[in-house]
């Protein structure tokens, strides 16, 4: 992002004085680490009925979304996760046309999932509508995909949601915040069962799972229960800068398909995707975790 001279860089380079532009974002991660940033500007703050939401503005970044304090997307081409959580299940799925979202309201996984063009339709539950309009405002490359015919967004409780529904779906996408909040649930046992009522019978979910570095506690109580209901449940990560230690995994938790053995090199070929992060290499390399993360989550 070419940053606009401000006020400091007139100081620094006319007239040699120090930066005096003195502006930070701090989000502490463990209570005595955590990360800062310095922030041009503060473009937006709302509340919503739920939650806090802020946008800011950095160099390294460019526009970055925070919800409730915390981190969620920026508007840098470092979409690492949206990538990965979207692209590793479709293709490993041999017909991923019904696809479900729960949160995800910085439409980034939404767009992602509509580069495939097998997916007849994404269905985005999302509670917060603030969320969604707010990054429509100030992160158009992300919303990109709501202007597809396929996308089909509904602002809901996802839980709720899933506990109506009848339809099945062959691919669902955990697209949360942190657990705590409006969020909570949507990391517990039951609500990981429904998902798995509410998949057709080759179906996968993946679910964010949290930073395998600080969030031990969580990651070991999310995998036991998992795996007493998905007959497959692997990890895989990704680098995420902006996330708590830039360490970050998602659950792939399928009825049956194989992460790896399943993965369509074929039809990777063939679409030719654009994408930073995502490659038939970092597909493959993703599943392969450090031994301090195999002992978090033995299989
Ligand atoms: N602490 C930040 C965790 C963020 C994980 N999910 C982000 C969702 C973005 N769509």
């Amino acid at each position: 992002m070419n940053k606009k001279p401000s006020i400091s860089d007139k100081y620094i380079k006319e007239e040699g004085m120090a930066d005096l532009w003195n502006v930070w974002y701090s989000e502490l991660h463990n209570g005595t680490s955590g990360l800062t940033l310095k922030i041009n500007r503060v473009v937006e703050s709302l509340e919503s009925e739920f939650q806090r939401i802020d946008v800011v503005e950095n160099d390294d970044f460019g526009k970055l979304l925070v919800l409730y304090g915390s981190l969620m997307v920026c508007d840098n081409d470092n979409n690492a996760y949206n990538e990965m959580i979207a692209h590793v299940p479709l293709f490993c799925h041999p017909d991923p046309k019904q696809v479900l979202i729960i949160g995800g309201g910085d439409c980034g996984a939404l767009t992602e999932v509509l580069k495939h063009p097998e997916v007849e339709r994404c269905t985005m539950c999302e509670i917060d509508r603030l969320v969604v309009e707010t990054s429509k405002k100030h992160l158009p490359r992300l919303t990109a995909g709501l202007d597809d015919p396929r996308a089909n967004l509904l602002i809901a409780d996802g839980k709720k949601f899933i506990e109506d529904i009848t339809d099945k779906f062959d691919l669902i996408l955990l697209d949360l915040s942190d657990p705590i909040g409006p969020a909570a649930d949507l990391f517990q046992k039951e609500f990981h069962q429904q998902v798995y009522n509410t998949l057709t019978d080759n179906g996968i979910m993946v679910t964010q799972s949290e930073s395998p570095y600080y969030n031990k506690e969580t990651v070991v109580a999310m995998y036991r229960n998992l795996r007493e209901i998905f007959p497959v449940v692997r990890m895989y990560t990704c680098f995420m800068p902006i996330y708590p230690s830039g360490y970050w995994s998602f659950a792939f938790c399928s009825k049956g398909i194989d992460p790896i053995k399943d993965f369509d090199s074929i039809r990777y070929d063939n679409l030719k995707l654009e994408t930073r992060y995502y490659n038939s290499e970092t597909h493959h390399a993703s599943f392969a975790l450090p031994r301090f993360v195999k002992e978090l989550v033995p299989e």
